[in-house]
């Protein structure tokens, strides 16, 4: 069995970073990596209209200046093959590849109490011990595909955004059908409709979709953030979500209805999420957040001709930004399209697959191939297809059987020395990513650097405090209006998983001073090896 000191899951952005920082203090470590090269995510949906929805000058690294003077976007949001370059691009600079094993899943991760060690299973039947084990796997990594009936009889091509093929698919001549409007299903729809000879688009909840307004990056604009962008990164560390929005910090009603009206043309002709900045309490009051909904609803009518389809496709049954928004492309006008068809799956559910296509209703519907844009289970799946195992064996399945529990959102008790990045119970998917990645990457590394200088072992949250962390995490949740909606954040995608909201919504900037006022206090709430050696002798 070999032997590293520290053991990362996951080579996107959380496990190249973490393999940095890590290997710059000295440690020696080993990443594995499932897929056949770095970008996570973004290795994985590759789908067609694949777009991040965080403006580009700030979903990217700010751990080197140079790194980011260096770095050219051409379009103010990228598409993903320019986010995957940009990982490959990291990846060489910092020479991060002859510490990654990649197409190698880590499989089990148990905790020997005896060795105060990590034994890492992979894929590949290779044994690792480690000090530190940390899952970087991401939050939305764990593709899934519903159990339709009859599914298996269905003999065409099947594709998931999340798993998209590497070569170029052809579905040009093609009845194609894209179940799910989710962002992927939103993203994808209008690049699949100019290539398809007919397309069927499945929905089963209309959702909020605000239009990009993407355009190429000018050389002013790069330039307004290079100028100063450490100052700007700053900001975005401190900011509500992790990026800097222009957030208009009145009431939606401390204005008259005109007023409001203008507001929301002026943020939709703008675009994206800038949207929900529109005024302060669109995501906790629900009568401001009404005039929000409306005003999209509003452009839907505006847009598409069908007032039918245009019905169909205006969501009704959840508050605006409960459920991610999107940020889309030319969506609702898709729908104008003659070779494009809207199949209302809330009325009247798919029933069943046959050989050659699905059934709703009385009606079957013949495809040539089906993209399944049917989202992931969120936040806890990827860690759990780990076979994670702490102290005494207790699986880490069985702890958070009724949700997930952790301190921060970075450790969970009984578990020593295992880190999760973006873990649940932290900002992770209510912020732009990077920056939390980064911040957790640090926090992490420091902590390591923390316990060697103090000659420690082993670091794990107190239960108490796990405790009263879990609860502030729903309490500051149920301030707001996203308990209200069936979303991913709630677990509410998949059948079984328990309904709680699963990231921290206290703010990027407010998650950040909690974690630094802890590590003043002598890392509060967490406790090193002589408490756990009591513990464990008792
Ligand atoms: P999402 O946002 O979870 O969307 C999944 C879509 O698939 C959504 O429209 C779902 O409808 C639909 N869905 C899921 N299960 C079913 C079944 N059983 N029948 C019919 N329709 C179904 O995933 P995405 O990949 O689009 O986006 C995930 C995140 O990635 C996104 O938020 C960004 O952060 C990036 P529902 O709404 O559940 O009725």
């Amino acid at each position: 069995m070999s032997s590293v000191d520290a053991v990362v899951v996951g080579a996107g952005f959380s496990g190249l970073y973490l393999l940095h920082r890590l290997r710059s203090a000295g440690l020696t470590t080993r990443v594995f990596e499932r897929g056949g090269d770095v970008g996570g995510t973004w290795y994985w949906n590759r789908y067609p209209g694949a777009r991040c929805d965080v403006e580009s000058m700030q979903y990217s690294y700010s751990f080197d200046e140079k790194l980011q003077q260096d770095w050219h976007w051409p379009e103010k949001f990228s598409a993903q093959p320019d986010i995957l370059a940009y990982a490959n691009h990291v990846a060489d600079r910092f020479d991060l590849r002859k510490d990654i094993d990649f197409d190698t899943e880590v499989t089990s991760a148990h905790y020997d109490a005896n060795r105060s060690k990590w034994i890492a299973k992979t894929s590949k039947g290779e044994q690792v011990s480690a000090r530190f084990f940390i899952m970087a796997t991401g939050c939305i990594s764990t593709a899934q595909i519903p159990e339709f009936d009859g599914l298996h009889d269905y003999s065409g091509e099947t594709y998931h955004t999340g798993n998209w093929p590497h070569e170029e698919i052809d579905f040009s001549g093609q009845r194609l059908a894209v179940i799910g409007t989710g962002s992927s299903g939103i993203q994808s729809i209008p690049v699949l409709a100019e290539e398809a000879k007919h397309l069927t688009v499945f929905q089963r909840t209309p959702n909020y979709s605000i239009p990009s307004q993407n355009e190429f990056m000018t050389e002013e604009y790069e330039r307004s953030w290079k100028d100063i962008y450490s100052r700007r990164r700053a900001e975005m560390r401190l900011s509500a979500h992790g990026s800097l929005k222009d957030l208009n910090d009145v009431s939606a009603f401390s204005v008259s209805e005109n007023e409001r009206c203008e507001t929301y043309a002026k943020r939709w002709a703008i675009g994206g999420t800038g949207y929900l900045g529109s005024f302060n309490d669109l995501l906790t009051n629900s009568e401001a957040n009404y005039t929000a909904a409306e005003f999209v609803r509003h452009k839907i009518r505006e847009v598409v001709k069908n007032p039918i389809t245009a019905e169909l496709l205006s969501p009704r049954s959840y508050p605006i930004g409960t459920k991610r928004i999107c940020i889309d492309t030319g969506y609702f006008e898709t729908f104008n399209r003659d070779n494009v068809e809207l199949v209302d799956i809330n009325a009247s559910p798919i029933q069943r697959f046959v050989s050659d296509g699905l059934v709703v209703g009385e009606r079957k519907y013949q495809f040539d191939s089906i993209v399944f844009a049917t989202g992931f289970d969120a936040m806890t799946g990827s860690l759990f297809n780990v076979d994670i195992k702490g102290r005494d064996g207790f699986s880490l399945k069985k702890k958070w059987y009724a949700g997930p529990r952790t301190y921060l959102g970075l450790m969970t008790a009984s578990f020593p020395n295992f880190f999760m990045i973006t873990g649940p119970g932290s900002p992770s998917v209510k912020s732009n990513m990077i920056v939390s990645i980064e911040q957790h990457v640090d926090f992490v590394t420091e902590s390591i650097l923390h316990m060697q200088k103090h000659d420690m072992k082993l670091m794990e949250p107190d239960l108490g405090a796990e405790n009263d962390w879990v609860k502030h995490v729903q309490d500051v949740a149920n301030k707001t209006l996203f308990p209200r909606a069936n979303s991913w954040y709630m677990g509410a995608n998949i059948p079984g998983k328990p309904r709680l909201f699963m990231p921290y919504i206290g703010g990027v900037g407010t998650y950040r001073k909690i974690c630094e006022e802890i590590v003043a206090d002598n890392y509060r709430g967490f406790v090193f090896d002589k408490v756990l050696a009591v513990t464990a002798a008792e």
